[in-house]
C-alpha cells in the first residue's frame, strides 16, 4: 500500500480504538498501560511514525500534523478519563462502608514466654543476687578432676561409675584428664574459687546429666548451687541466709528446719526443709505434697569441706564457708502440682501456655 494511504488509514482506525480502549479502562492501571501500548516505543503510532520517511516531501509536513493532532487527542483523551476514573474512585471511597477509626485493632499474634523452668530458675537466682550473691556460669563438658576429684569424691564413688555418669570420648586425651556431662553445677564453684580470692559469695545454675529415668528423675535436669566463702564463716551463717532465702520463695512466716545430711563435699552437711505451704485445714494430715509429713524438702547444705577449699587453693586455715545445693525442676514440681518431670521437657504447647 501506498505509504502516505497507510498512514491516514491507521490514524483513521487509530483514532477510534483509543477511545474504546480509554473508555474500557476501569483503573489507573488498565489507563496507563492503553496509554503505553499506544503511544510507547512499540506502540502503534510510533509504528506509522517510521513510515513517514517513505512520504514524498510535499505531504510529510500535512501527514506529520495529523499526527501531532492524533497525539494531542491520545493525551487529552487520557487525562480526562484519568479524571473520570479518580472521581469514580473517590465517589466508591466515599459511599463505602464508614472506616470505624473507634473500633478495636488486630490483637497481635500471642508471644511466647519463658519456659516455666527458666522462670523458676530466675527467680532463685534473683533472690540470691538480691541476698549479696553474683551470678556465674560454667561449662557443661567437664574434666573430672573439676566435677568429681576437687570435691573431694572418693575414687570408688558410684557417681564417678561408667554406668552412673556420661562419660565423653575424648580422642588422644591423657587418661588422668577423663571428661564427662557435670553431674551437678558444683563445677562452677570449684572454677570460680579457683579463680578468685575470698570473700566470695556466688550462686550458679542449670544443666546437668545423671543416668536416671523415671517420674520424678530425668537424665538432664537443672540446678542451682551457691557457696560462701570467707573469714569466720560458721553454721549460723548459712541458716542466717537459707532462711532468709526460704522465707523470700515460700512466705515471710513459713518455720523451717535444718536435718542433718551427708554430702562428701560438706561437713557437716544438712537438708533445709520447711513448713508444707499446700497443706490447708482440710488437707492437713493428707496432703498430697508433702504425704502428710508437714515439711517440703527445699535444698542441701552444709559448710564446705577443708579438704575441698584446699583443693581450689583457698587456705582452709584462715577461710570457711557453706555452699548449698537445688534441684530447680522440683520446686517447679511441687509449686504447680506437676506429678509427671518428664512434661517439664516435651514442650507440649498445652502444657507450656499454662504459665
Ligand atoms: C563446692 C563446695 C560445696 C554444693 C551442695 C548440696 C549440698 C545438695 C543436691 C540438692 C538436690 C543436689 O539437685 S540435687 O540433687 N545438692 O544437697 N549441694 S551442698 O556444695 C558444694 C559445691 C561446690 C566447691
Amino acid at each position: 500500500m501506498d505509504p502516505t494511504a497507510e498512514i491516514e488509514s491507521g490514524l483513521s482506525a487509530f483514532g477510534e480504538d483509543f477511545r474504546a480502549q480509554f473508555a474500557a479502562a476501569s483503573s489507573e492501571q488498565d489507563l496507563r498501560a492503553a496509554r503505553a501500548e499506544l503511544l510507547g516505543k512499540k506502540g502503534r503510532l510510533t509504528q506509522l511514525l517510521k513510515l513517514m520517511g517513505k512520504v514524498p516531501a510535499d505531504k510529510r509536513r500535512e501527514l506529520g500534523e495529523a499526527v501531532n493532532a492524533t497525539k494531542q487527542e491520545v493525551e487529552q483523551s487520557f487525562e480526562a478519563r484519568l479524571k473520570e476514573l479518580g472521581a469514580a474512585a473517590r465517589k466508591a471511597d466515599l459511599e463505602a462502608t464508614p472506616f470505624d477509626l473507634s473500633m478495636p485493632g488486630r490483637s497481635p499474634a500471642p508471644r511466647g514466654h519463658l519456659h516455666p523452668l527458666t522462670q523458676v530458675r530466675d527467680e532463685i537466682l534473683d533472690t540470691f543476687r538480691d541476698l549479696g550473691f553474683s551470678v556465674a556460669w560454667g561449662p557443661q563438658v567437664e574434666l573430672e578432676s573439676n566435677n568429681f576429684t576437687k570435691l573431694a569424691f572418693p575414687p570408688d564413688h558410684p557417681a564417678t561409675d561408667m554406668q552412673d555418669s556420661f562419660w565423653v570420648k575424648v580422642e588422644g586425651a591423657p587418661a588422668d584428664a577423663r571428661v564427662l556431662l557435670r553431674t551437678h553445677t558444683s563445677n562452677v564453684q570449684v572454677r570460680e574459687m579457683s579463680r578468685h580470692e575470698p570473700p566470695m559469695a556466688v550462686v550458679s545454675g542449670g544443666a546437668v546429666f545423671r543416668r536416671d529415668d523415671d517420674v520424678t528423675h530425668s537424665p538432664m535436669f537443672h540446678q542451682i548451687e551457691g557457696f560462701l566463702v570467707d573469714e569466720n564463716v560458721s553454721f549460723a551463717h548459712l541458716k542466717g541466709v537459707l532462711t532468709a532465702f526460704a522465707q523470700r520463695m515460700y512466705g515471710e512466716h513459713v518455720s523451717v528446719r535444718f536435718r542433718p545430711s551427708y554430702f562428701p563435699f560438706v561437713e557437716p552437711g544438712a537438708e533445709l526443709d520447711v513448713e508444707c505451704v499446700f497443706c490447708t485445714e482440710t488437707t492437713k494430715g493428707d496432703c498430697r505434697v508433702c504425704k502428710g509429713t508437714r515439711w517440703l524438702e527445699v535444698l542441701g547444705c552444709g559448710m564446705v569441706h577443708p579438704a575441698v577449699l584446699e583443693h581450689c587453693n583457698i587456705d582452709s586455715e584462715r577461710f570457711t564457708g557453706f555452699a548449698f545445693g537445688l534441684g530447680v525442676e522440683r520446686v517447679a514440681m511441687l509449686r504447680y502440682g506437676i506429678p509427671d518431670i518428664r512434661v517439664l521437657f516435651e514442650n507440649d504447647p498445652r502444657f507450656l501456655a499454662q504459665f
